[in-house]
């Protein structure tokens, strides 16, 4: 059954639900409520994939992506490598809201919050020093990469393409523990539909990487006159793709969400067979649903459905 207005967000994050059904519920509009409701996720460094403290990269740093996307105006935020900076989706609505562009990266990214007023700190943590010092012991070899972070007595060449890293298209898998990003869709008592999604990456990512999650029609997507979806997974596959987008357009062209989630999964699956990834999917009447691809590390796909047919959000599968 369908109800309006509704929230679903990707993996089992409740307090991140809650929140951002607390937006819906007294009245709020999607966009707040996904931005409420990723920044939850963001505070709680869900599961250590999203906000500070987690997935360090090659050098040891924690990087955020982050988008929001208005599917009333079609305006899109979005900040990819952003450093120092812990409200990434907070960034992400500040470039949507405070400038022409779409999408800023980096060291740039940085900057621009911060004039923004957004506070630099560190985003490192004693967990995230630990998860790139057992790292290091296994992959940093001598002259692997000069400067490394945190002790640069440790030099480490440049960056030599590894086997994980290597493996191309069909056998390709990932991690479980490496990827768990909160994506969110919400549809608003007013019809309006919005979407964003917030994560610190992939785990031992090359300085500079960014994932699908930022990147309009991969990690997310919405129009107010067709619907929304969100994507978690193995960022680097999906982004070839543009499932959300994908998933959208199928739902503008009469598919329920059920089977644009599916399509959107399958013809990823049609080259990565065993691909790390689901998405979610909701249609403008408040129809949802979800699609995962079952393969190693992913046997089920957890994600939580707010409505008023519940008092507290729903963990689905
Ligand atoms: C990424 N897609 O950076 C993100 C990670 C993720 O579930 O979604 N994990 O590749």
């Amino acid at each position: 059954r369908a109800s309006v207005p509704v929230v679903i967000n990707t993996w089992p994050f409740k307090d991140a639900a809650a929140a951002a059904w607390s937006v819906l519920r007294s009245g709020g509009s999607a966009l707040d409520s996904v931005e409420k409701g990723c920044a939850r996720c963001e505070i709680e460094h869900c599961d250590g994939s999203v906000g500070y403290g987690g997935s360090p990269d090659e050098s040891g740093e924690t990087t955020l992506d982050a988008m929001i996307m208005n599917g009333n105006t079609m305006e899109v935020g979005a900040v990819a490598d952003l450093r120092r900076i812990k409200n990434a989706i907070g960034v992400a609505r500040a470039v949507m809201e405070l400038t022409e562009h779409t999408l800023l990266v980096g060291e740039s990214a940085s900057v621009f919050a911060e004039n923004m007023g957004f506070i630099a700190e560190d985003l490192t943590t004693n967990n995230s020093v630990n998860i790139f010092l057992q790292w290091l012991k296994g992959n940093c070899q001598p002259n692997y990469r000069k400067n490394v972070f945190p002790d640069p007595s440790k030099t480490c060449g440049p960056y030599k393409p590894r086997t994980i890293l290597k493996q191309k298209g069909r056998t390709r898998q990932a991690n479980t523990r490496s990827h768990d990003t909160i994506g969110m869709i919400a549809l608003d008592k007013d019809g309006h539909v919005a979407a964003g999604t917030t994560t610190n990456g992939l785990t031992h990512k090359v300085p500079g990487r960014v994932g699908d999650s930022p990147i309009v029609g991969a990690g997310a997507y919405a129009d107010s006159s067709a619907g929304a979806a969100a994507a978690t997974g193995d960022g680097d596959v999906m982004m070839r793709f543009l499932p959300s987008y994908l998933a959208v357009e199928l739902m503008r062209a009469g598919a329920d969400p059920s089977a644009a989630c599916k399509t959107a999964i399958s013809r990823i699956k049609r080259h990565y067979s065993e691909f790390f990834g689901a998405i979610i999917c909701a249609n403008t009447t408040g129809h949802y649903a979800a699609a995962c691809n079952k393969a190693p590390g992913l046997s089920q796909f957890h994600y939580m459905v707010s409505n008023s047919e519940s008092d507290i959000p729903l963990l689905k599968t």
